[in-house]
Order: C-alpha cells, then sequence, then structure tokens
C-alpha cells in the first residue's frame, strides 16, 4: 500500500510537468498562426503572436519530465531548438517563457531570444540552440567548469537522434569520457531528423551503441513511458554524481511537423496514428486511472489551464522592449564599431 502510494505521488509529479509542457506548447502553437511566413508557408491572414520558427515537442514530454525530476536547481542543462519542455521541466517559469515567445520584455531573455534561443540561468538552463548538436560541446565545457569550480552540481545534455551524425557528438563525448565529467548525455530520439527518418541516415546501432564504445554506460529506454525514462535516467544521474559521463537513449516520436507550420504530411498517415496511439501523456493518465488518481489527474490538468491563461494574458499585456535594448547585452571584441 505504502509503494503503491509513492508510485502515485510519483507519477502524479511526473504527469504535472507533462501536462503543463503540453498546455505551454498547445498555446504556443495557437498563437504562432498567423500571417509571417515560416519556410515558405502562409498560415493565415491575422498576424501571429508567436513570430518565427516554432519546434513543438509535442509527443516527446516524458524525456523532458523523467529525466529533469532528477535534477537540481543547480545543474545545468543545455536544449536544442525543441526545447520548451527542457526548459519548463528545468524550473523556468511558464509566464516568463511565453513573455519570450511574445518577444516581450519581461521574456526570460528580454524577448531577444524567442522559442530557439531560449535560457534561464536562474535554473541552470544555458539555452536552446538552432545548431544541430551545438550544445554537446557547451554541456562538456560546462562540465568541466563545474569539475575545476570543485562543484557537486552536474549537466543534463539533450540533443535529437540527427545530432548524433555530427561531429560534436563524438569530441564532447569523447573528452567527457577522457576527463570523467559529470554529464548525462540525453538522445531524444524521435526518429526523424526534419524530413529524413534517422534510422536511413544513421550507420550501426546508434547513439547508446556509440557511447559504449567510448566506455560510457548507456541504456535505451522507451521515451513514451515515462516511469521508465525516471528509473533509468534515476540509475544514470547517481553515475553521474559520483564522476562519470553516463548516456540515455530515449525513443520517442514527433507527433507534430518538425515546425509548428509543417504539416508533416511526408510521413505515413498510418505511423502517426499508431504514434498518438501511445501518447505518453494518455498513457500515464491511464495507469494513474488504475491506481486511483483519476480525481488528481482532472486537477492537475485544470491546473496546468489556469496557469496557461495566466501567461498568455501577462504575455499579451507585456510591454514590448524599447529599440535602444537591442543595443544593450550585446559582447564585442573592442575591435570594431557595432555602430
Ligand atoms: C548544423 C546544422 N545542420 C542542419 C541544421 C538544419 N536542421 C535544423 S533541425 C534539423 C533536424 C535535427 O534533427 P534532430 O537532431 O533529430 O532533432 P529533432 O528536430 O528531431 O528534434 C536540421 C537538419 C541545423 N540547424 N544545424
Amino acid at each position: 500500500m505504502e509503494m503503491q502510494a509513492q508510485r502515485s505521488q510519483r507519477l502524479l509529479q511526473l504527469y504535472r510537468t507533462m501536462a503543463r509542457i503540453r498546455a505551454f506548447e498547445d498555446a504556443a502553437e495557437a498563437a504562432s498562426q498567423g500571417g509571417v511566413q515560416v519556410w515558405g508557408m502562409q498560415a493565415s491572414a491575422t498576424p501571429a503572436k508567436v513570430r518565427g520558427p516554432l519546434h513543438l515537442s509535442t509527443g516527446q514530454e516524458a524525456v523532458a519530465a523523467g529525466v529533469c525530476s532528477h535534477l537540481r536547481r543547480d545543474d545545468l542543462l543545455t536544449s536544442t531548438h525543441r526545447g520548451h519542455g527542457h526548459t519548463l521541466a528545468k524550473g523556468a517559469d511558464m509566464t516568463r517563457m511565453m513573455c519570450e515567445l511574445f518577444g516581450r520584455a519581461s521574456g526570460c531573455n528580454k524577448g531577444k531570444g524567442g522559442s530557439m534561443h531560449i535560457a534561464d540561468f536562474g535554473v541552470g538552463m544555458l539555452g536552446a540552440n538552432g545548431v544541430v548538436a551545438a550544445g554537446i560541446p557547451i554541456a562538456t565545457g560546462a562540465a568541466q567548469a563545474l569539475k575545476l569550480q570543485g562543484r557537486d552540481a552536474i549537466v543534463a545534455c539533450f540533443f535529437g537522434d540527427g545530432a548524433i551524425n555530427r561531429g560534436p557528438f563524438l569530441e564532447g563525448l569523447n573528452w567527457a569520457q577522457v576527463y570523467a565529467l559529470p554529464v548525462l548525455f540525453v538522445c531524444e530520439d524521435n526518429r526523424i531528423a526534419a524530413t529524413t527518418p534517422t534510422r536511413s541516415l544513421t550507420a550501426g546501432d546508434g547513439a547508446a551503441a556509440r557511447a559504449r564504445a567510448l566506455g560510457i554506460e548507456s541504456r535505451e529506454v522507451d521515451g513514451n513511458d515515462v516511469e521508465a525514462v525516471d528509473r533509468a535516467a534515476g540509475e544514470l544521474v547517481a553515475r553521474v554524481r559520483g564522476g562519470q559521463p553516463a548516456l540515455l537513449h530515449a525513443i520517442t516520436y514527433r507527433i507534430k511537423g518538425h515546425v509548428s507550420v509543417d504539416p508533416g504530411a511526408y510521413r505515413d498517415a498510418a505511423e502517426v496514428e499508431r504514434a498518438r496511439q501511445d501518447d505518453p501523456l494518455a498513457r500515464a493518465r491511464a495507469r494513474l486511472g488504475a491506481l486511483g488518481e483519476a480525481a488528481a489527474v482532472e486537477r492537475i490538468d485544470a491546473e496546468a489551464r489556469v496557469e496557461i491563461a495566466h501567461a498568455l494574458a501577462a504575455a499579451e499585456a507585456a510591454p514590448w522592449p524599447a529599440p535602444e535594448a537591442a543595443f544593450e547585452d550585446v559582447i564585442t571584441t573592442g575591435a570594431g564599431q557595432w555602430r
């Protein structure tokens, strides 16, 4: 009985994180539908409130929730172009994030970063990144810094399955292993890189096998099963806190298109439908129902709806950055004039 109550509490906590991510991304997607062209496609005649490309992690929430549940506030995190879930799960404030997507002065990055360059150092979130695999050397360098400073925090480094075919993956993992750095590498494998199924681009057995070849402890996990991700991440994080890198290969599915205006029509409709049936939130909800927690699930969903309504209203009302602010927070080398 005691164990069942503990399991329910843990699963409810994980479900809450996933529900908040889903609410945030559904709202951001709706707010991005407007007249601005993305990828040459016109979304609608009314101007969008969220401008520019928006990469949604719908269907992948269990990876962010399961991994970040093991991170402390002073741990660090690097993300990808698909980073809203990681950022929220690391503890960033939903309202400040929505203000950032709306380009407002009260955003996490004063409206200058937007979706793809959001960062919140206050919770250790070092940044989303538009360059595939670029977070890997940043995470490795941050872990080296933590070690040199004698701090006991760790770094979680999220990247996609497409990133493992870029050079920084080998460089980062090799360096982390040679210097015994506290990094958890997380390959969030949604099985597609933009429009290309990654298995057609990837030789050998993938991320975990490549890490094992370097002597890095690695696990493969069903990335749509939040409890399985939670367990595997817990074991690996314990190892990382002991001063060794590790890799988690979480297999999931990107339900939406690559970017919000992409209908993803290049995929087999039956495959997408199967993935919808395997939705990580639906799976967690079913389990919680069986554990007698249906009412708690309803409460969490309602709280997420209230939180996102507040975030949207705050973002709508928030001030735009002053034009002069474009020249603030800019690093110069001193070698030339910016203006
Ligand atoms: C170095 C680099 N090459 C190409 C791109 C264009 N690009 C943007 S996202 C993407 C696919 C990345 O796939 P993956 O790493 O699996 O992440 P996912 O989009 O599936 O989350 C590509 C090729 C880029 N941003 N950076």
